[in-house]
Parts: structure tokens; C-alpha cells; sequence
């Protein structure tokens, strides 16, 4: 196993390739991870972006607030509608062009796996990147997978919160063994910059599971936003770490000494009605899974 926890002598790029006048809510994440990501992949990047908030985010046609070409497609649909552009690309002798599949979670780990799923099994060119909100925010907060055990959203409201913890879409595409596999977070800019532009560099299917907290979902607040992406990663709610090829796993930030759980709870609504005994049980499933991520990641030192 290797862990680092800094990048020395790193700069975020200047280059803007997201517009102001994107119709976000304040304190999206989804869009400050797009504008890392595009500042990461540059100009010569075609995204395409399935129904999600990022459908509205980039602003009704013809105005788009992206520097670069957007190519809207069906919810379930952005891994194939990503390799056949890439395909096409490459027929035309255009081999530099990035095409960068950009989804929900529900766009991901529902409605769009089997395409995700088809895509990594024939290692197609292209990067997919989640942002991950833990919900269908796009249509009101409605429970997805990626929904974490004792949530409120409007389907598992107060006195029914979600009983099943959040599927881990990493770890599956980690067992499809493509090249690259990594999880982000937007308190780690230059972490997140550097995944990107590493994914770029490689052929094949590139995953990269982006925690991008939603403020109006989550009723928190949005000032707050890269707090608890910090927070997230220093209890190890969404640990940063990559895998190569299905095998080979790297572990970007260890807390010497990891935050309670309760931390990153507390400032989020949508966990203010749990109990004590919830929060021991949330910090009990952390722990169990950071441990045997842990133990993933000492396989093959
Ligand atoms: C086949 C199909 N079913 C349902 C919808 C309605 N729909 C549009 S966006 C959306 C939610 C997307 O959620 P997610 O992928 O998590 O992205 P977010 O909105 O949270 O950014 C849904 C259910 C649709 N467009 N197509
Ligand atoms: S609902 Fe959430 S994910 Fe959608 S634009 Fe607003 S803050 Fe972003």
C-alpha cells in the first residue's frame, strides 16, 4: 500500500472553462467539481452529460456556460453515448480529443450502470466521472443507491430513513479491473486536478467517484460545503484513493487520527433526527469499511 497526503509544488490551473451564470443553487458541488475537472482536462474535452442537475446547470440552449461542447443524452445513457462519440472520433483521425461522461448518482449507480458496466467490460476510451449528491436532486430529492443508511430524503422521510447503506460504485468498477479507478473530493482540489489529468493520460475506461455535496438536499449550509468534504474524507465517510487495473490501490489521505462520524453528521438536516445509537451503528459500518479498504490496500505491497 502507498498513501500520500500532499502534492508538493502543485498549482491549480488559471484557465477557466466554466462560465459565471450557470443556474446552480449556491454551494453546488457538482459545479465546482465540473470546473476542476475541466480545468484539468482542457479545451480538447467533449462531456457528455445525462439527465441530472447538470442538464440545468449548464444553462438553456443555446446559452451553455462550458467552454467546451456539451452533448446531452438520455439518463441511462452517458457511458455508451460517450464511447460512440469517442469511437466516431477516433474513425475521423481526431485521437486527441477527451470525452468525458459526466453523471449523477442516480444517472450512475441505478439507471446507468448497465451501460457503465458494458463500457469498462470493453474498456472503452473515455473518463466517466460521477458527482455524487446522494440523491436525484433534479426531481426533488428522491432516495438513489448512493443514498447513505439513515438519510432523509422526500421517499425515506422522518420515521422511514433509508435502511440500506450506499452501494459502493468504486469498488464494482474496481472489479471490472480497468485501468483506473479513483474517488475525489472538492476539498482536495489539487488532489482531484491531478486525478483527472492522470485518467487523461490512459487508455481505456477511467472512473472517478466524486463526493459533490448538494445544499438544498442535504439542508445544510452552502458556505459550508467544502467543510464537510473535508470532513467527509478526515472521519473516513468517502476515503481519497485510486486503484490501478483492479489491483494496484493507493490511499491518498490516512487520518493519523480520524474525526467521529458525528462531526460530519451534525451540520447536515438530513441526519438531525438520528439518535445516538444510529451514530454509533454509522461509525461502526465506517469503520468496518475503511479497515477492510485498509486491508484491500496492503494485498499487494
Ligand atoms: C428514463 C428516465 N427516468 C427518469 C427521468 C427523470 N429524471 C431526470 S433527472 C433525474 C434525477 C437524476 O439524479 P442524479 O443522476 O442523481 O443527478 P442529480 O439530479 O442528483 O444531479 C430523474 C429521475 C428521466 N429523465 N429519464
Ligand atoms: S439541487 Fe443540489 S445538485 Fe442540484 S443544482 Fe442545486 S445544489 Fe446542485
Amino acid at each position: 500500500m502507498t498513501t500520500k497526503t500532499q502534492i508538493k509544488n502543485f498549482v491549480i490551473p488559471e484557465k477557466e472553462y466554466m462560465y459565471p451564470g450557470h443556474v446552480a443553487c449556491p454551494g453546488c458541488g457538482g459545479v465546482l467539481a465540473m470546473r476542476l475537472a475541466l480545468k484539468a482536462l482542457g479545451n480538447k474535452t467533449i462531456v457528455v452529460i445525462p439527465a441530472c442537475c447538470w442538464t440545468i446547470i449548464d444553462g438553456p440552449f443555446p446559452m451553455h456556460s462550458l467552454h467546451v461542447p456539451v452533448y446531452h443524452t438520455a439518463f441511462e445513457t452517458a457511458a455508451i453515448a460517450a464511447a460512440g462519440i469517442k469511437t466516431a472520433l477516433e474513425i475521423q483521425g481526431q485521437k486527441d480529443i477527451t470525452v468525458l461522461a459526466w453523471a449523477g448518482d442516480g444517472g450512475t449507480l441505478d439507471i446507468g450502470i448497465q451501460a457503465l458496466s458494458g463500457a469498462a467490460e470493453r474498456n472503452d476510451d473515455i473518463i466517466y466521472a460521477c458527482y455524487d449528491n446522494e440523491a436525484y436532486m433534479n426531481t426533488g430529492i428522491q432516495r438513489s443507491s448512493a443514498t447513505p443508511k439513515g438519510a432523509w430524503t422526500t421517499t425515506t422521510p422522518v420515521g422511514n430513513p433509508k435502511g440500506e447503506p450506499k452501494k459502493n460504485i468504486a469498488e464494482i468498477m474496481i472489479a471490472h479491473r480497468v485501468p483506473y479507478v479513483a474517488t475525489a473530493t472538492l476539498a482536495y482540489p489539487e488532489d482531484l486536478v491531478n486525478k483527472f489529468r492522470k485518467a487523461q493520460q490512459i487508455k481505456g475506461t477511467k472512473f472517478i467517484h466524486i463526493f459533490a455535496p448538494c445544499p438544498t438536499g442535504w439542508k445544510m449550509a452552502p458556505e459550508l460545503m467544502i467543510t464537510i468534504c473535508r470532513l467527509a474524507v478526515l472521519t473516513n465517510v468517502f476515503p481519497l484513493y485510486e486503484c490501478e487495473n483492479g489491483i494496484k490501490y493507493t490511499i491518498n489521505v490516512v487520518p493519523s487520527k480520524p474525526l467521529p462520524v458525528a462531526e460530519y453528521l451534525k451540520l447536515q438536516g438530513r441526519f438531525s433526527h438520528l439518535q445516538e445509537s444510529d451514530i454509533e451503528q454509522i461509525q461502526k459500518m465506517v469503520d468496518f469499511e475503511f479497515n477492510f479498504l485498509l486491508k484491500k490496500a496492503q494485498l499487494l505491497v
